[in-house]
């Protein structure tokens, strides 16, 4: 059997950021894979790592071809990613499908963050749209993303948890697992479509440099679980929690009443909604995961910086 380090390909400028310590930042590609319709997905894949590059840090999308797990997809590879027909969703759980079946997928939150930890490119940044949490009225479907984030040591930044989920519950669940939620620039947890929720965050912070200190506060505890960063979508784009509240709910009936359960239900909610508010929900969805690459590159830098001086 194949060591699963064998089957990792780090990207030639991945492999050389790290080498030289530069900041890298973490794309996830199931919103490639599944979270976007095609041509934004590209589109949109494409930008982001633009966005990282502007802020003079390093892009690493993360995803599985043909059972191998890439840190750092070229541009081709990402582009074969977004088109590919037959791509699955993995989590944690999934690698050794993806493995043993040599396919290609696009990695979660979980995933992602799974793969960082093996990636042995000291990657501490990762930026994402929405992380996954405890689903509304589904019984018990409860994201692995929150299982990631309790156990892998990481600064997630995000437009808080996909409004499609129960944030109550999510938050919850995340302080049961002790890990801290930093509102930038806000004190209210965001609800990715929207800045507000009406529920509160752990601790404030308004710089890339107080998260940074922070978080190597939290880590010098012994703690080993993710800080997670949510930052609001920006106001152009966002939609008001009293718009969004009625057709997540119709979205999550229909879902209901069509028996989309598992790995569907996330694809099936983001998609419906998106023709429910007539586009506008994939326009915040986009401006959001752009903002928050850049905040994430702008943290990542941060972070380079607290490190050189450390050892200096
Ligand atoms: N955020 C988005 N779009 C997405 C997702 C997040 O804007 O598609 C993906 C992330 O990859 C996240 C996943 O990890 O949805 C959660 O899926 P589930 O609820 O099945 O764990
Ligand atoms: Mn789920």
């Amino acid at each position: 059997m194949t060591r699963f380090e064998e089957l990792i390909i780090t990207s030639n400028e991945v492999k050389r950021a790290a080498g030289i310590s530069l900041s890298i930042v973490a794309l996830e590609s199931t919103v490639l894979t599944h979270g976007l319709p095609r041509p934004q997905n590209l589109q949109l894949a494409n930008d982001m790592e633009r966005a990282i590059r502007a802020e003079g840090a390093t892009p690493a999308t993360i995803g599985f071809l043909d059972g191998y797990l890439h840190i750092g997809l070229t541009e081709g590879e990402i582009e074969r990613l977004a088109n590919e027909r037959n791509v699955s969703k993995v989590g944690p759980r999934d690698f050794a499908t993806v493995i043993s079946q040599g396919a290609s997928g696009g990695t979660t939150v979980a995933g992602t963050m799974f793969a960082c930890k093996h990636a042995n490119a000291n990657i501490k940044v990762f930026a994402t749209g929405g992380i996954g949490g405890v689903h509304r009225e589904s019984g018990f479907d409860v994201s692995a993303d929150l299982q990631a984030l309790a156990t892998i040591p990481m600064i997630v930044v995000c437009a808080g948890a996909k409004a499609i989920l129960d944030l109550p519950a999510t938050l919850e669940y995340l302080e049961t697992m002790s890990v801290p939620v930093i509102g930038y620039g806000t004190d209210e947890f965001p609800a990715f479509y929207s800045r507000e929720s009406g529920l509160g965050v752990s601790v404030q912070l308004d710089t890339p440099k107080e998260i940074v200190e922070f978080a190597r506060a939290h880590w010098s505890t012994g703690m080993k679980s993710a800080v997670l960063v949510t930052n609001p979508v920006p106001g152009t784009d966002a939609i008001s929690q009293s718009e969004m509240e009625p057709i997540i709910e119709q979205a999550s009936r229909e879902a209901q009443k069509k028996e989309i359960h598992g790995q569907q239900l996330t694809p099936f909610l983001l998609e419906r909604i998106s023709e429910l508010t007539k586009g506008r929900s994939m326009r915040a969805n986009l401006s959001l995961l752009l903002n928050n690459a850049r905040l994430a590159a702008q943290i990542a830098h941060a972070w380079r910086t607290a490190e050189k001086r450390r050892v200096a």
